[in-house]
């Protein structure tokens, strides 16, 4: 795929400009954007140029005709000869050293200037020798954090996000159903109990032509080498840079397969434990007694009756708890897509978002919404075209236009995803903030905070009585940004005293609060809001991971605000 080099071109190009003059925002801005609209498109920029020119470019919000024109360069010759030029200058690799955590694009350069840091490999080395702590502006504390940045960016290299590793799997099922060489096929493992990484992909396939099966699977355009190959289990190396187990199972013991390969390894050894106490034994192949008798082989569920439990969903399968709880009967029964009736974090193109208010709700209409809250951002967020007060109200009004035209069909709530400043206050006015039928707010700047003065900063927020949601907790983004510094505990005790809710942000580099906290937030009887901070209408399908991290936190219908209709949801905003 060229789409991704070239998103890290206009990406490189945008932090060089940083560097050289900070003040050009809206020539950032164009890069940034035109990188982000690249890195989603779903076909090949050849392909688009190929078919429609770059006409077929422009189509795409954010890519003017200069940068289509830059686009096809690349396209044509495997360069772009502005990004040559500027690379001359600065030899640096900002698309690996900028993912770790408190090197931006300029402390990048400073490294460049005073070490000759060009990479990982130069950051790595210079910071074993100490050699950071000595530049100005760095000292012995920010090499530390560097040291932990490195180090969470290479563990973080090897497994796959959710978003990108599930979209695959699916990809790959559907090419063996429709090969008609497949009776069925599963996802099992971390991807089917939507865990936020993955290691490696699993699928278990039944088919009455086991080889060819196995022949036809190894051979799909999604593979780019065999690993393995034997008449029951393949290991491929997929093009997008993750292996894949395949295992053909019998029919009839597919139920033991499901329930081991599921996982998670945990999870499977006491239930194993639990069968061998109640005389059984279980193993992929089935549950058996003492005489080796088949007792259950095809069923899943079936097999956790036998053994007295309840059945867990896959995303609850991690040894937190859910055994126990199986036992008892007691499980929760976890909030599902399905009960989602509306989306509470979503951008326009009054922010940094690609699509229109109108289109949004439209698009949230199709999903079978009943409502859609507008969260553009407050003017903190310069770079994310954030909203000032004169802004704001044209944005409201817009909102309000929407509504008079749709307002029976779907409901779009005004709202803005506001600025949590480094003293708690928030970024707009009181009277923008009345205006709102709630109020979502974040912390975008200052991350770097000790945990003290970050948890004071957050709890102040709450506690101001202005606030209603607060939106990806932590900020962490998986594998690049390390959750902000939060005492959790005081977070959600000044959440509960205030009624505040807590966002499931269903972004799949987010997932925000992951499903640890939100087990430990449940705890202390929180309300949730799973939301998808959509920029653009495509981005309102991220639903599903947070719905699944939901599901993993254990969270039932009753702890997620929207899940409540339209009527009841207001009744709830308006009580607090
Ligand atoms: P991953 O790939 O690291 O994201 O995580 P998983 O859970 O997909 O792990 P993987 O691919 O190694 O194995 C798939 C499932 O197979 C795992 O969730 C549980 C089962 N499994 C693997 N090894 C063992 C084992 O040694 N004992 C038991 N009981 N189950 C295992
Ligand atoms: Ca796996
Ligand atoms: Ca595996
Ligand atoms: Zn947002």
């Amino acid at each position: 795929m060229e789409n991704k080099r070239i998103g890290e071109i206009f990406d490189e190009i945008a932090d060089i400009i940083e560097i050289e003059d900070s003040k050009r925002i809206f020539e950032i801005r164009a890069y940034r954007k035109a990188a982000l609209t690249i890195r989603e498109l779903q076909e090949d920029v050849a392909g688009i140029l190929n078919k429609k020119g770059i006409k077929g470019l422009m189509e795409f919000s954010g890519i003017g005709e200069g940068l289509a024109k830059k686009i096809e360069e690349y396209v044509k010759t495997g360069h772009i000869k502005k990004y040559d030029e500027l690379k001359k200058k600065y030899p640096i690799d900002f698309t690996s050293l900028t993912k770790v955590r408190g090197l931006g694009s300029k402390k990048a350069f400073k490294l460049y200037k005073e070490l000759g840091i060009k990479d990982m490999k130069g950051l790595q080395e210079a910071i074993k020798k100490n050699k950071v702590r000595s530049i100005e502006g760095f000292g012995e504390k920010s090499e530390d954090v560097l040291k932990k940045g490195v180090a969470s960016v290479e563990a973080a290299s090897s497994r796959m996000l959710l978003g990108t590793a599930l979209p695959e799997a699916e990809a790959i099922l559907h090419k063996l159903l429709e090969s008609k060489l497949v009776e069925r096929a599963e996802i099992a493992g971390s991807s089917r109990r939507m865990k936020e990484t993955v290691g490696d992909l699993d699928i278990l396939i039944i088919s009455e032509k086991p080889e060819e099966a196995m022949d036809f699977a190894t051979r799909i355009d999604e593979v780019e080498s065999v690993l393995l190959k034997g008449p029951t289990k393949s290991t491929v190396w997929l093009k997008i840079g993750l292996s894949c187990d395949i295992r053909v199972v019998p029919k009839e013991s597919f139920g033991a397969a499901m329930q081991y390969f599921i996982g998670n390894k945990s999870h499977n050894v006491k239930v194993r434990q639990i069968a061998i106490k109640k005389g059984y034994k279980l193993n992929e192949y089935g549950l058996f007694d003492r005489r080796e008798k088949i007792i259950e082989s095809q069923n899943e569920a079936e097999i956790y009756k036998i053994l007295g439990m309840a059945y867990p969903v896959p995303e609850m399968r991690e040894d937190r708890g859910e055994i126990d709880l199986a036992l008892q009967d007691k499980l929760p029964v976890p909030v599902a897509l399905g009960d989602i009736c509306g989306d509470l974090h979503v951008h326009s193109t009054n922010s940094d978002g690609a699509d229109t208010i109108e289109d949004m709700a439209l698009a949230a209409l199709k999903l079978g919404y009943k409502y859609i809250g507008m969260t553009d951002h407050s003017k903190s967020e310069y770079i994310a075209r954030g909203m000032d007060e004169q802004r704001f109200a044209k944005y409201v009004n817009e909102i309000e236009k929407v509504n008079d035209k749709i307002g029976k069909q779907i409901t779009v709530f005004k709202s803005a995803e506001t600025d949590i400043l480094k003293d708690g206050s928030l970024d707009f006015s009181k009277s923008a903030l009345k205006e709102m039928d709630y109020v979502l707010a974040s912390i975008h700047t200052s991350l770097n905070m000790d945990k003290e003065s970050m948890t004071r900063r957050l709890v102040s927020c709450i506690e101001s009585g202005d606030v209603d949601i607060i939106a990806h907790p932590t900020s962490r983004l998986i594998n690049s940004r390390e959750p902000i510094k939060l005492d959790l505990d005081k977070v959600f005790q000044a959440a509960k005293d205030n009624n505040v809710v807590m966002e499931v942000n269903s972004q799949p580099e987010r997932l925000d609060l992951n499903d640890e906290s939100i087990i430990k937030a449940r705890e202390y009887g929180l309300k949730f809001s799973i939301n998808t901070d959509s920029h653009r209408t495509q981005h309102l399908m991220f639903m599903r991971y947070g719905v699944g991290t939901a599901r993993r936190g254990w969270l039932e219908k009753n702890d997620v605000i929207n899940t409540l209709n339209t009527e009841n949801l207001l009744k709830f905003l308006k009580k607090r």
